[in-house]
């Protein structure tokens, strides 16, 4: 029998059917191509793990070029200290 291990999807574009760390949330970028909404990037945190809730709060620049993307229970710092991503 082969099992194999594959972490849990990260960073843009990456496996949008990986849903093995539950709860790690996600953001969509779409864009309006004047006649329809376009997806134009589908974003994990850099670090994916299961409850952090990527995505739980989201900011766009006044001029779309800077999105902010909040995690709420990141653990980069403390357990559950939260984090915000910018791209
Ligand atoms: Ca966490």
């Amino acid at each position: 029998m082969h099992t194999s291990y594959e972490p849990p999807s990260t960073g843009i574009n990456g496996q949008a059917a990986d849903d093995s760390a539950g709860g790690a949330g996600a953001a969509y970028l779409f864009t309006w191509d004047g006649g329809s909404w376009m997806q134009e990037a589908f974003i994990k945190a850099s670090g994916t793990a299961a409850g952090d809730r990527f995505g739980s709060t989201v900011a766009l620049s006044a001029d779309g070029n800077v999105l902010a993307v909040g995690a709420a229970n990141e653990d980069g710092g403390k357990s559950e200290s939260g984090a915000a991503c910018l791209y």
